[in-house]
């Protein structure tokens, strides 16, 4: 078998950045289920469950580009993960290239490839592989900060443990990411997802006006709390930031067509619609929304968002 080194210059010259790639031999113990409430959770977050011949991990850290948007009103922000391309369809084909590989050598083998799918979590494999640990901003902390996309392949290789051996403590005497949260959503610790304006911009149905406050200008996602981190390097994003009625007037099909490589995409654009009629709201009032008012007729949900919005007071606003 190739060792974790040879397997992790492959997967840095296919991908072309600095890649971090460990292998993690399952121990039974760590995927027990602890408490009736967790049942659900560690029933899905068992690799056994996905893969019955499932012996080893595979496990790569690959960093993207954290941008800040400079937009003006009309524009909104989109957090980094969507502004590259969908790291789910490069990070797939860069385990895909992988497992081939590693066949030649050792014959046909089982494997099943995850990167940000709802079923095994993509941190604790990262974490129990050596790469980190989860950081106050809730994200794994790596050699190269928290922005990087996790991806893994769980494989019936039976091969033993090469942990990555990152070693770090950043966050013993720091809390800037919490400070910066606009929303509150890191003060207890934990992430409060009812409060993360990640979590709200991505949430289904009509968003209550806490909700649609605390969206600000973001159309998808949010990076502020890994802005904050002094791991972290920022660059100014040199893609024109997105316009919001854009998303208003677009049709299915051109959106089909122009957003498919975006990782938002998932979203569809009734969601992405409600969150640029949010933005706008935010950015101009109601107003803004009249010229739209046909667009939103056509969705239940839409039209449901507009009036709950009409019936409010802009003045409440407060977050940034
Ligand atoms: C659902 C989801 C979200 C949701 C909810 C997150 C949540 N915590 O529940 C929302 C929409 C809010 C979200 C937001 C973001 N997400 Co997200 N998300 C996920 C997803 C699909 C599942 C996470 C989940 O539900 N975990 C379950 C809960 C229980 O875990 P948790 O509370 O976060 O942490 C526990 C475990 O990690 C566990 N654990 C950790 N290590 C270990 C080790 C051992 C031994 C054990 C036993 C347990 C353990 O203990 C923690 C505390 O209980 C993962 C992909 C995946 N399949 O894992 C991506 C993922 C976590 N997201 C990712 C990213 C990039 C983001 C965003 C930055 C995107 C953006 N810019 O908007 C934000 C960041 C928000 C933040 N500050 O955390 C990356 C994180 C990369 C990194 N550096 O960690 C992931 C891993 C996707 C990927 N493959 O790249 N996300
Ligand atoms: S993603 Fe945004 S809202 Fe969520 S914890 Fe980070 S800074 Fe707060
Ligand atoms: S800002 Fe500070 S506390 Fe937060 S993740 Fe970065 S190092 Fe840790």
């Amino acid at each position: 078998m190739l060792s974790r080194i040879e397997l992790q210059n492959i997967i840095k010259n296919s991908l072309g950045c600095d890649v971090t790639l460990a292998i993690y031999a399952l121990e039974e113990e760590h995927f027990k289920v602890q408490t009736d409430a967790d049942n659900d959770w560690h029933f899905k977050n068992n690799p056994y469950h996905h893969l019955p011949s499932a012996k080893s991990v595979i496990v790569i850290t690959v960093p993207y580009a954290l941008h800040v948007q400079r937009i003006k009103k009309g524009q909104a922000r989109v957090a980094s993960i969507g502004i590259n391309d969908d790291y789910h369809q490069v990070l797939a084909k860069a385990l895909t290239d992988l497992a081939n590989i590693i066949e030649q050598s050792e014959g046909a083998f089982d494997y099943k490839i995850f990167v940000d799918k709802h079923g095994l979590d993509d941190k604790k494999m990262a974490t129990l592989s050596g790469m980190g640990y989860v950081a106050k901003n809730q994200l794994l902390m790596t050699n190269n900060g928290t922005v990087i996309n996790i991806g893994y392949l769980l494989t019936s290789l039976d091969i033993p443990t090469s942990r990555a051996g990152v070693d770090l403590n950043a966050c013993e005497s720091c809390s800037k990411c919490v400070d910066a949260c606009p929303t509150g959503a890191l003060d207890s610790g934990r992430l409060n997802l009812e409060k993360c304006r990640a979590f709200i911009n991505q949430k289904k149905g009509v968003l209550n006006m806490r909700e649609v406050i605390s969206m600000g200008d973001w159309l998808y996602g949010c990076d502020i709390c890994q802005y904050a981190c002094p791991k972290n390097k920022v660059e100014i994003c040199k893609r024109p930031p997105l316009i919001v009625k854009d998303f208003l007037t677009i049709s299915k099909a051109t959106f089909k067509r122009d957003y498919a490589d975006r990782s938002y995409s998932y979203l569809g654009l009734t969601i992405l619609r409600r969150n640029a009629m949010i933005v706008l709201y935010n950015q101009f009032g109601v107003e803004a929304l009249k010229p739209y008012e046909d667009v939103f007729k056509r969705s239940p949900m839409l039209w449901q968002q507009y009036c709950l919005l009409k019936s409010e007071n802009k003045d409440d606003t407060s977050i940034e």
